[in-house]
């Protein structure tokens, strides 16, 4: 019998897109334990594999891989697929690793901080934080467009790690801090992001969770 890996995960939240369009993009088959009220069986299990409690988490024959990018290495390593995550040439795969550590700490984590103040109490806002993280949104918005002067994908032709992690990074920092029109670059790639049938699938996975926003989802992609 085929023991498929399984996803502990949510279809709203970003890291876990990371993962589910790495899967997508290779046809990966997987269980996908959605973590919500319907199921709190699954947090418990979630729990138990990582006492942090963050998630996506992947267990494969019992044994956890935890964190979004090495889920993703793991994945290519143990599930290949016609589209390859990680180029095999060394210096190449480097790139990619750096451009996935670029929209992981410098786009999503000053993302994260501003939609994180939205759920806090009215007197308890961080505001000198969030002026920070929306001037670090486009110091990075600033650097990813002049990189991406005659680049497809984040790191080049090919589809990768990278662009799996820019996905939900550009997505939900364009709805928290708007990517401005001097960033022409960053907001065709988003675009380009978008049509991509393996986003488009998981954009379409987490539309029924919008109202869930904390910033309230403005009403476009
Ligand atoms: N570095 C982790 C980050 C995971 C993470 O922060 N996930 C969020 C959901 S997008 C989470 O678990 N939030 C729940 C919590 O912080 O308790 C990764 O790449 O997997």
């Amino acid at each position: 019998m085929i023991v498929k890996p399984v996803l502990y995960a949510h279809p709203f939240s970003s890291y876990c897109w990371k993962v589910l369009i790495a899967l997508y993009e290779n046809e990966t088959a997987f269980t996908y334990r959605s973590l919500g009220p319907e199921d709190p069986q699954a947090s418990t299990e979630l729990e138990a594999f990582w006492p942090l409690k963050k998630f996506p988490v992947l267990v494969d024959d019992g044994r956890p891989v935890i964190e979004s990018s090495v889920i993703i290495e793991y994945l290519t390593l143990h599930y290949p697929g016609p589209v390859q995550l990680i180029p095999a040439d060394p210096a190449a795969a480097l790139e990619v690793r750096f451009l996935d550590r670029y929209f992981d700490n410098y786009i999503m984590t000053p993302m994260s901080k501003i939609v994180a103040d939205g759920l806090r109490p009215g007197d308890r806002r961080d505001t000198y934080g969030v002026e920070e993280a929306r001037a670090a949104l486009d110091t990075a918005y600033g650097w990813l467009d002049a990189t991406m002067a005659g680049r497809t994908w984040a790191a080049g032709e090919d589809f990768t790690l990278a662009d799996c992690a820019a996905a939900p990074s550009l997505f939900y920092a364009d709805w928290t801090h708007s990517i401005g029109e001097i960033f022409p670059r960053v907001r065709s790639y988003r675009a380009r992001l978008l049509a991509r049938p393996s986003v488009a699938r998981t954009v379409d996975e987490a539309r029924p969770f919008r109202q869930f926003f904390p910033l309230g989802a403005p009403d476009r992609d």
